[in-house]
């Protein structure tokens, strides 16, 4: 059900890739401009696998913005404060726009919105694991913000650098509000983390929660990633699953010493010969029942989605009318 098969309806490709991927000159144009790591434009010619490789990620990705926007969107109504809901609204919208910007950025590789919005809505595309969890607490929205964000900006720095331009563009925009989005919820745990203990008990419970679920989101081992070597030969992913994973718990460890919080595992460790931190397993068993659909909320999180859509009908059927109408009074006064 979750086998993430965005492949290109017969005959609706774009126009770039009519050329037959046999045909040697534009493949050894193509493997030119990947040697010297120049950017490729949406009217380029590009090898088939190249391109649904980048709608596979790029339509996964916008999907994870828009999910993305549930989790915490359920505690807008109930933050704290007027200060709180201010910045989780600006958040959340934030993360729609980065779902638009996402999929605008699909779009041209010639896949419409709608195929990437059925293939969501169908079960049949991907969507980050890590939205697939409750926010049981205000303190899940500040870890999010801190932890969950925190991973996005490592895995996403490297796609400013992207071989494909409309990705790579998208992506500067989106890592800068991101980093926003990080501090706040940085802050927000620190603000708690002076209050009561029953306040710095629920940070340290929801930092439990969330710790392993954000070292997975960074995607299985490289030994156990099938898209990783393509990816990287072709300058979509520049750094691996892997190595982006320890990046990030690296940065993290003295993140969490300054709050003050613990993060839950045993075996995490300063390793002073490879200059990095050790960490214990990751559970990929429950990792991949939550991505084929089994985690707890990946039902509750589509029927949202669907039900979102369903109820939207009538806005697009309206904007559609408009545009008609603005169209014939165009034709009528040019006539
Ligand atoms: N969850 O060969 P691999 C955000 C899949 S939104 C689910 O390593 P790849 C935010 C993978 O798709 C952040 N599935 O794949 C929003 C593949 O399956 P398919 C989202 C996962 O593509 C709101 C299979 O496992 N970020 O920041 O080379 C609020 C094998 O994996 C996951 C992005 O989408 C996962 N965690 O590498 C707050 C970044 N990991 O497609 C924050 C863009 C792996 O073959 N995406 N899979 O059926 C990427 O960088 C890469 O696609 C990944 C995976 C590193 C995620």
């Amino acid at each position: 059900m979750y086998t993430q098969a965005l492949d290109l309806p017969d005959g609706q490709a774009a126009p770039a890739a009519r050329a037959a991927p046999s045909d040697s000159a534009l493949q050894s144009h193509f493997d030119a401009k990947m040697e010297r790591d120049e950017k490729v434009e949406p009217r380029d010619w590009m090898p088939d696998h190249y391109r649904k490789t980048l709608v596979r990620q790029i339509s996964q990705h916008a999907h994870s913005e828009i999910v993305g926007m549930l989790p915490e969107g359920n505690w807008i109504s109930r933050a704290p404060s007027l200060k709180r809901k201010a910045i989780l609204i600006a958040k959340v919208q934030d993360e729609g726009g980065h779902g638009l910007y996402l999929y605008s950025a699909a779009e041209t590789l010639g896949t419409s919105r709608d195929q990437m919005l059925h293939a969501l809505h169908t079960g049949k595309a991907k969507y980050s694991s890590i939205f697939n969890y409750p926010t049981l607490t205000w303190a899940d929205v500040g870890v999010i913000g801190w932890l969950v964000d925190g991973a996005a900006i490592m895995n996403q720095i490297p796609l400013c650098r992207c071989s494909y331009g409309p990705y790579a563009r998208a992506m500067v925009r989106i890592c800068k509000e991101e980093s926003f989005h990080q501090r706040q919820g940085y802050e927000s745990l620190l603000v708690m983390m002076q209050g009561t203990d029953a306040q710095k008990a629920m940070v340290q419970d929801a930092v439990n929660r969330w710790w392993w679920k954000c070292l997975a989101m960074f995607g299985p081992p490289d030994a156990d990633s099938p898209n990783s070597a393509q990816s990287q030969r072709w300058g979509i992913k520049r750094i691996s699953n892997d190595d982006l994973r320890q990046s990030f718990i690296d940065a993290t460890v003295p993140q969490a010493q300054v709050l003050g919080v613990t993060l839950p595992d045993p075996d995490l460790k300063w390793n002073e010969a490879r200059q990095h931190y050790d960490h214990g397993a990751i559970d990929w068993d429950e990792f991949w029942s939550t991505v084929n659909g089994n985690g707890p909320c990946n039902k509750e999180r589509l029927a949202t989605r669907v039900a979102a859509w369903e109820e939207g009908a009538w806005v697009r059927e309206a904007a559609l009318a408009h545009a008609r109408k603005q169209q014939a009074r165009a034709l009528k006064e040019a006539a």
